[in-house]
């Protein structure tokens, strides 16, 4: 298949990319490199040394034989440039990475929210009605999240895979109807995302398009089969406060021995994935596309944890200490989460469970690399309102 992997430079995207074309399929990424730029603003790195994209797809090259093409392009600004790579390409297959993905970042000033929300929102609907101007019927896969349903559900029946029925009453009685699952952000990022399930369903009711929607939880993990090839084929390794996610922060710190940085009691239980899983659970959705009546959604997750348990089992691990800190976010203090992914399982899917083995590659990673963290960048700045205390007051 000839396959158009879009924010493929970035922590998902850069594996998926090296995996589909380790597959043997014609891979070419758009990106406009806005993540190494937000480093930049940030005054961050990726834990893991990243090689340049060139450098990145020069390598690939020598040790696979296989070529992997690059257009520098960003989806919400360049329509035009979008549109005519569509008609020269005409990809089977758009892997939809290319969003801005951190939930503390899109919290931190206006500007990042507004950001946020011009760069997804436009991103998506410029993909969306180029695929209809330029006649692509290719198989959408969008990346989204398990956030839009948001995390206060507890005591329901399982969180089901995007639908919902429901009974509508009418005067001659109750009428089942099959509605999107009801959305409940918690940030101005996974608004976003609630934003693009929106746009999906009326692209594929209006324009026939062929769209899944991946419900995904957070991913863990760094390396997969094809980035360990070589050193410069490194994936990234986001531990700040803004970028990193809970797992990757907490094995980091536990290398440099840092206190694992528990927000608030930890009773937050959230939906995992490590990145492996994520590269063969997008091969999949490529290989199984939606019909044209309605979008369909897959939640992409392996596991739930509460975030105090995860903080035991590394410190247990590797001796680190736990550190309960003042919580930045408004968000419940303790959930449950129970989620279907029967799915993905009935496709195929293996999952990469949480064992202690995988947990000591990741360590591994982050000891070989300690010397290049910023320890002023661990702590959380960003904050969901004005007056909220931050763990880096604490400090
Ligand atoms: P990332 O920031 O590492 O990668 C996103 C890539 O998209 C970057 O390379 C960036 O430069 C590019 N990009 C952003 N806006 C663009 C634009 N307008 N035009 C062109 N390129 C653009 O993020 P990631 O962790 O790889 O996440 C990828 C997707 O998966 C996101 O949509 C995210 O919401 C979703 N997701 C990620 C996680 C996770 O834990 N990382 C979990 C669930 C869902
Ligand atoms: N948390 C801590 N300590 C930390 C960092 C986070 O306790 O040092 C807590 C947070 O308060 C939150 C939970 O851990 O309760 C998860 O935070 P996270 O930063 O790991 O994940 P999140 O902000 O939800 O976002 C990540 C990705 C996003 C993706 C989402 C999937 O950045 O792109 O959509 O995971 S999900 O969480 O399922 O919505």
């Amino acid at each position: 298949m000839r396959i158009l992997v879009l924010g493929g430079d970035g922590f998902c995207g850069w594996p998926t990319a090296l995996h589909l074309s380790d597959r043997g399929h014609d891979v070419s990424i758009v990106d406009n490199l806005s993540r190494r730029a937000i480093d930049l603003e940030m005054e961050v790195d990726s834990l893991t040394p990243i090689r340049p994209i060139g450098e990145r797809l020069r390598v690939w090259h020598e040790v696979s034989g296989q070529r992997i093409g690059f257009h520098m392009l960003d989806l919400a600004e360049d329509y035009d440039l979008l549109a005519a790579l569509l008609k020269d390409f005409g990809p089977d297959a758009i892997v939809h990475f290319a969003e801005q993905r951190a939930a503390p970042y899109s919290m931190r000033s206006p500007k990042a929210k507004r950001y946020t929300i011009d760069n997804n929102v436009r991103a998506t609907h410029n993909l969306l009605t180029a695929m209809v101007a330029t006649g692509t019927d290719a198989a959408l896969v969008h990346l989204g999240t398990m956030g839009v349903y948001g995390y206060g559900w507890s005591g329901s029946a399982p969180i089901p895979e995007g639908y919902l029925t429901v009974k509508v009453p009418t005067p001659d009685g109750d009428l089942a109807r099959e509605i999107l699952h009801p959305a409940n952000p918690g940030s101005v990022y996974h608004l976003t995302k609630t934003l693009d399930q929106l746009m999906f369903s009326f692209y594929a009711r209006n324009d026939d398009l062929r769209i899944t929607d991946l419900h995904q939880g957070i991913v863990w993990g760094t390396q997969t089969p094809q980035t360990i090839r070589d050193e410069r084929l490194i994936n990234r390794f986001d531990y700040d406060g803004d970028y990193g996610t809970v797992l990757n922060r907490f094995l980091m710190q536990a290398a440099i021995g840092h206190p694992l940085t528990v927000h608030g009691t930890g009773g937050q239980t959230r939906a995992f994935i490590h990145i492996r899983d994520t590269v063969r659970c997008v091969e999949i959705a490529v290989n199984n596309p939606a019909g044209r009546d309605k979008p369909q959604v897959f939640n992409q997750i392996t596991e739930t944890h509460r975030v105090a348990d995860l903080a035991e089992l590394v410190s247990k691990l590797t001796g680190a200490d736990v550190a309960f800190l003042p919580n930045p976010r408004k968000e419940a203090a303790e959930n449950e989460l129970n989620v279907r992914n029967d799915r993905f399982l009935a496709l195929g899917l293996e999952p990469t469970t949480l064992s202690e083995g995988l947990l000591e590659e990741c360590t591994e990673i982050a000891g070989k690399y300690a010397h290049r963290v910023d320890l002023t960048k661990i702590l959380c700045r960003s904050v969901w309102r004005a007056g909220m205390e931050t763990s880096a007051d604490l400090i």
